[in-house]
């Protein structure tokens, strides 16, 4: 687990990982949880442009619906959106391209985007009240 493929690209945090093969949206999104933690969740700003950093060409990240959400399961409270898109209809999967979401049919193959999370970021266990207060 863990190990980068030659092929696997990263910078900065490391916690984006850029892989250059051309797969399928859910391809991706196996290979992204098989080998890291999943296909990127893209939070805010700053992590879109860290995206954009790092990729030269349209890449899978991990927004899809049929509501909107990420492959994590998390829901899209940020979102960056070239113009005039989504278009919607069968576009059920999203790329970025120099930071800005374009919708796409999920069996379009591109590069994409995995993120790893890391343990020592990771919320702390919150203490529970079990008893009588
Ligand atoms: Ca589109």
């Amino acid at each position: 687990m863990n190990m980068f493929s030659p092929a696997d690209r990263t910078k900065g945090s490391s916690r984006w990982i850029l892989v250059n093969k051309d797969k399928t949206w859910s391809e991706a999104q196996s290979y992204c949880r098989q080998n890291y933690t999943d296909l990127a969740s893209v939070r805010n700003l700053a992590e879109n442009e860290e995206i954009k950093g790092l990729i030269s060409n349209s890449s899978w990240i991990g927004l899809f619906r049929d509501v909107w959400k990420w492959s994590d399961g998390s829901a899209m409270s940020f979102s960056k959106w070239h113009d005039n898109q989504p278009e919607g209809g069968d576009e059920h999967c999203v790329v970025s391209l120099r930071g800005k979401w374009h919708d796409y049919l999920c069996s379009n193959r591109f590069y994409f985007v995995c993120y790893r999370a890391k343990p020592d970021t990771a919320i702390p266990t919150l203490f529970q009240c079990s008893g009588q207060i």
